[in-house]
């Protein structure tokens, strides 16, 4: 950083302030975590120089001799973590792509790769915690390809019933499972035992559960599916970036799909930084820090629900809750500043029957990673969701969100963050 300091203060001062956002704020983000510093090294390191164009021992640039042997670890590592021998001592002889650049990447390379523009795909509706990549008609999933969707049913769940007779009137080429909020376990058997039967293809989008699903905290969808996806940095607690998995008889076709169907150079410094993150999530300390994760998101949704508010589905089984505000008189864009003015950042979600624009919406969407990663354990969670109430509560009082932010602090300075350093 001294480098960047004496040569751009600009941007330097500018990651200095993030920094202190991100060291003294309450991130409750969902979708974020903190990445180790190990991690954050690697990232910056020199392999950004490096252009690596092809895989490991077939590539179109020279010099690639160190970068095949990161490339190699990492897509070893992401095996180890996804696709681990079974009792048998058997896998499920999964291949993995490391070089999507995001989980958005990773699934237009799936779908590069299988489908032909026209073709159906089903999965969930973005109002209902799908993701824009599942066939939004905002993305190019849903303009290059037939979409339709399903939904959760009144309770919040998704109904497998809907789910095949949708199937079985659409007759898709590919059923999507995954969502960016949907706080219930997914039955990927169920979904394949759909998927033969219409004759689809079943990708699992597991961006937001994958650091559960390595270690055993919710099903994997390895036994089920034909390709999946994540991006790495969310439960993950990689960099930012995404890998594609699929059966070997798909490998062929998505490694044409990510090069030189949809991306260039691979980001040799982020694979590195991959590499770093499926080495810690493969420590013993890594399931420990998963089962902490849930426990603080049990904690916090029954004291939500116990102070009276309303969580979509009625509670959650993995790392994040929606918090239904239809019946307040405030959005959930109104909730998003009254919190992040008390110190407490979350974004503001659409719920399922969502009345209001994508830009308001009647929900917050609550996750526990970055808070478990500095430490913080569920009786802490229990005072988060009294905090996030009480500042609700006197949205209309400066002062009141003043003093709860000073609350926030104090608890985060307690906690400081690994990898970020003190000021
Ligand atoms: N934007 C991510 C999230 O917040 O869930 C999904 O890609």
């Amino acid at each position: 950083m001294n480098a960047l300091a004496d040569q751009d203060p600009a941007i330097w001062h500018l990651i200095q302030h993030e920094a202190a956002r991100q060291r003294d704020d309450l991130e409750l983000i969902a979708s974020e975590n903190y990445a180790s510093a190990a991690v954050m090294a690697a990232a910056g390191s020199c392999l950004t120089n490096k252009y690596a164009e092809g895989l490991p021992g077939k590539r179109y640039y020279g010099g690639c001799s160190v970068v095949d042997e990161v490339e190699n670890v990492a897509r070893d590592r992401a095996l180890e973590l996804f696709d681990p021998p079974g009792a048998s001592g058997a896998r499920h002889g999964l291949g993995v792509n490391v070089q999507p650049h995001s989980g958005a990447q990773a699934n237009a390379a799936v779908y590069l790769a299988c489908l032909k523009p026209g073709d159906v795909l089903l999965g969930l509706d973005l109002s209902n915690g799908g993701h824009l990549t599942h066939g939004s008609p905002a993305n190019s999933s849903g303009k290059l390809y037939r979409a339709v969707h399903y939904k959760v049913d009144a309770s919040g769940r998704i109904d497998m019933n809907a789910v095949r007779e949708i199937a079985l009137r659409e007759r898709p080429r590919m059923i999507v499972t995954g969502a960016s909020a949907y706080p219930r376990l997914w039955d990927f058997a169920a979904f394949r035992s759909i998927a033969d039967e219409v004759g689809a293809l079943l990708l699992a989008d597991i961006a937001h559960v994958a650091g559960l699903v390595a270690v055993g905290l919710h099903p994997s969808p390895v036994p089920h599916c034909d390709f999946v996806t994540t991006t790495t940095h969310k439960t993950l607690r990689g960099p930012r970036g995404g890998i594609a998995m699929a059966r070997a008889d798909h490998m062929k076709a998505l490694n044409s799909a990510v090069f030189p169907g949809s991306q260039g150079g691979p980001l040799m410094h982020i694979i590195a930084a991959k590499a770093v993150a499926f080495g810690e999530a493969l420590q013993p300390t890594f399931k420990a820090y998963q089962q902490q994760v849930l426990a603080n998101a049990q904690a916090m949704a029954s004291r939500l629900q116990e102070r009276g508010f309303a969580l979509v589905s009625g509670g959650t089984d993995n790392h994040l809750m929606l918090m239904d505000l239809s019946d307040r008189a405030y959005s959930g864009k109104d909730a998003e500043d009254v919190l992040g003015r008390a110190g407490i950042t979350v974004n503001k979600n659409t719920v399922p029957n969502e009345k209001r624009s994508p830009f308001i919406t009647s929900g917050i969407r609550l996750g526990t990673p970055a808070m478990t990663t500095r430490g913080l354990l569920a009786p802490d969670a229990v005072r988060v969701a009294d905090l996030i109430v009480e500042a609700l509560d006197n949205r209309e009082d400066a002062d009141h969100l003043a003093k709860i932010r000073g609350e926030v602090h104090s608890l985060c300075a307690l906690h400081p963050v690994p990898g970020l350093r003190a000021p």
